[in-house]
């Protein structure tokens, strides 16, 4: 059993409820909370309906830093709306412009030892300043912010031990990808992974955040580094040595599992289409010809990857067939890299220079061309989520992805660099950062605050009231889908649906989108027969990112069971958080005995989950009664039994 690990520290310093062991549940005191534009505006709308008058946390911010396109007035309403939340319950806010939440999050308000709550999936790149930083859906957010504590299984704490030294052109991101690698983006389900060992003291604190980021790919609940003096510098840079603890393992620290990674051994590697597991060395896939090449996402924008992709470019040219750009991954990194000249390499080879914000790892512009090879830094390729449906998205270091836009190719940087004699370079850290603020709201002062109004778009649409879960379910098998499906395809993103994120009406037209276009309209059909809908699934359903609407559009819809061999943690919790029933198969193979259109009845659905029993559900259409499990704690059968966590924690605050 772990014991004494950094993580395992902070989960006892935060501990509410349960015992630190494995698969217990256990709630911990959240310190502070992130969310951004896109899972932000229901977060905010989820929080209004809880009544309470100004957040609880000691920290919360809210970025504005996906809905970046103002084509209309949609987004703008959005983030005028999250202003004037934010002025009225004591939050920070990060203008647009100021960067992607979780870059700037560390840099000026993670810290060491305390927990973070955020609406994102990649939260967990604070765990590189020592913080515990988990993601979760907004009303978890939300409930957070209004002082609740966030349960969770109890994870195993993974210690993964970086030994050897980094050879040249090896980066963070090899190290995350050489993760995913071995263990795939299934293989982090219910951990922690927690970095020790003396390969840590190369990396610096942007390096540190690329991997913790990246773990979320593995389906993690978080991942962490210690705080140490590398930690200390950094934050002492950022003007907040003051925010600096030391936070080490205890030297007998014990880890549930130890993963070695030799850094010595490694070399650069490179994501194929469409996972970010489907990792190859870099040498395999040389010579694909490239259409785009971009810099940017929170995974490796920071400044040191900006400054080490310019010094590789310094009197080199982007090839002519190829589109560069890069996205700088806040204001504080696109100042710096202002001020050292970098942005003028960049400018001078030829680079498309594109705002900080997350922008093309979201689909909020720059898609590839038909057909077309985009090779970015960042950490997703799901298909289609780059705006262009039949595009090849391979993911790798911002090194492989400037060589290669050199090249116009896909190059194995080693290889580069000797044939250009292109010397390896360690970019120093800065003394000091231009830590300025400047886009950065404060909260008011008690008095103005409380005269706040908040401001309401036509694209702002209250919440619906949601029924208590129904004991017979009659439903259809309204969809059935494979392994691996990710929030994306439940719930696209990209330019044209982001700006519904406040209109659950409008956006709820999209669910599965481009995956069954007939969806939607066969769950009006069902809606119309007095069916429910369910959906049949396979292994990590819903894996990938926190968004909640990928759970809150389809039960709108009326889908109230989701079937599947296995679940991904958030989009788990945010099933539950919506009163959708998570449940699995009891034996894998009754997951074939379903088609398109079965007629279903669960009978004593609210007693069977009451009563810890399993539930059966019978397929009118075959005949076949088939028994299903749950991995539900009895808060989560509450909640569900409740109709979701909305009526759960109003009728708790409210009393
Ligand atoms: C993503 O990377 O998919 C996002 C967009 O940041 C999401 C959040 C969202 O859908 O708004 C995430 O990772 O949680
Ligand atoms: Fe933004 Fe992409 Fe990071 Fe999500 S993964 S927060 S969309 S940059």
């Amino acid at each position: 059993m772990a014991w004494g690990t950094v993580a395992y520290k902070i989960l006892k310093s935060h501990l509410v409820e349960g015992k630190l062991e494995v698969g217990e549940e256990i709630a911990i005191r959240i310190d502070q909370t992130l969310t951004q534009d896109a899972t932000g505006t229901m977060a905010y709308l989820e929080l209004e309906a809880m009544g309470i008058d100004k957040v609880r946390t000691e920290l919360s911010v809210s970025y504005i830093d996906h809905n970046m396109l103002q084509t209309d007035f949609k987004n703008p309403d959005d983030h005028k709306y999250l202003m004037s939340v934010a002025k009225r319950f004591g939050i920070y806010l990060s203008k647009p412009g100021n960067g992607i939440c979780h870059q700037v999050h560390v840099e000026r308000f993670a810290k060491p030892g305390k927990t973070l709550l955020g609406s994102d999936s990649h939260t967990p790149t604070s765990g590189g300043v020592g913080m515990l930083a988990i993601g979760a859906g907004g009303l978890d957010v939300a409930s957070a912010m209004a002082g609740e504590p966030f349960y969770l299984k109890m994870p195993k704490i993974v210690g993964v031990k970086l030994i050897g030294k980094m050879p040249p052109w090896v980066t963070a991101k090899d190290i995350i990808l050489e993760l995913l690698r071995r263990l795939s983006v299934k293989g982090g389900l219910g951990k922690i992974f927690e970095y020790f060992g003396e390969g840590i003291k190369q990396l610096s604190v942007p390096e540190r955040a690329t991997i913790t980021n990246m773990g979320a790919e593995l389906g993690a609940t978080t991942s962490i580094f210690p705080s140490d003096e590398i930690t200390r510098e950094y934050l002492k840079a950022q003007g907040r040595e003051e925010d600096w603890v030391e936070l080490l393992p205890e030297p007998n620290a014990q880890y549930d599992e130890v993963i070695e990674i030799n850094l010595s051994e490694l070399e650069p590697l490179i994501a194929k289409p469409h996972s970010p597991d489907n990792v190859v060395p870099v040498r395999e896939v040389e010579g694909i010809k490239v259409d785009q090449v971009v810099i940017g996402s929170c995974t490796n924008s920071s400044f040191v990857d900006l400054t080490r992709s310019a010094k590789i470019l310094e009197g080199k040219k982007i090839h002519p067939d190829v589109i560069f750009a890069v996205a700088p991954g806040s204001k504080q990194a696109l100042e710096l890299i202002t001020q050292n000249g970098v942005l003028l390499t960049f400018l001078k080879a030829g680079a498309r220079i594109l705002e900080s914000a997350c922008g093309p790892c979201i689909g909020m512009g720059f898609a590839p061309p038909s057909n077309g090879v985009s090779l970015r830094s960042f950490n997703r390729n799901f298909k289609g989520r780059s705006g262009t449906p039949d595009a090849k998205v391979y993911l790798a270091s911002p090194e492989v992805c400037v060589v290669s836009a050199i090249r116009g190719e896909i190059t194995d940087p080693r290889r580069f660099a000797q044939e250009t004699k292109t010397p390896w370079i360690k970019v120093e850290m800065p003394k000091r950062f231009p830590y300025g603020d400047e886009a950065i709201i404060e909260p008011l002062p008690e008095e103005e605050r409380k005269k706040v109004k908040i401001y309401r778009g036509p694209n702002i649409k209250p919440l619906p009231e949601f029924d208590p879960l129904p004991d017979t379910l009659r439903a259809k098998v309204s969809l059935i889908v494979g392994d691996n499906i990710t929030t994306d395809h439940i719930m696209p993103a990209g330019a044209k649906i982001l700006p519904l994120r406040s209109n659950l009406y409008a956006i709820s037209e999209y669910v599965y989108h481009y995956e069954d276009p007939d969806f939607v309209r066969r769950m009006k059909e069902l809606k119309e027969e007095g069916y429910f809908g369910v959906i049949v699934g396979g292994e990590n359903y819903g894996q990938g990112s926190s968004r909640e609407h990928a759970a809150l559009a389809p039960r709108f819809l009326g889908v109230r069971v989701v079937l599947a061999k296995s679940f991904a943690r958030i989009h788990h919790a945010n099933l539950i958080n919506f009163g959708i029933v998570p449940l699995e198969f009891k034996n894998e193979e009754d997951y074939e005995k379903f088609s398109l259109g079965d007629e279903i009845l669960i009978e004593n659905l609210r007693g069977s989950l009451k009563g810890g029993k399993e539930v059966v559900l019978k397929n009118l259409t075959t005949g076949e009664e088939i028994t299903l499990t749950y991995n539900l704690t009895p808060k989560q059968v509450e909640v569900l039994l409740e109709g979701g966590k909305l009526n759960y924690v109003k009728n708790k605050l409210n009393g």
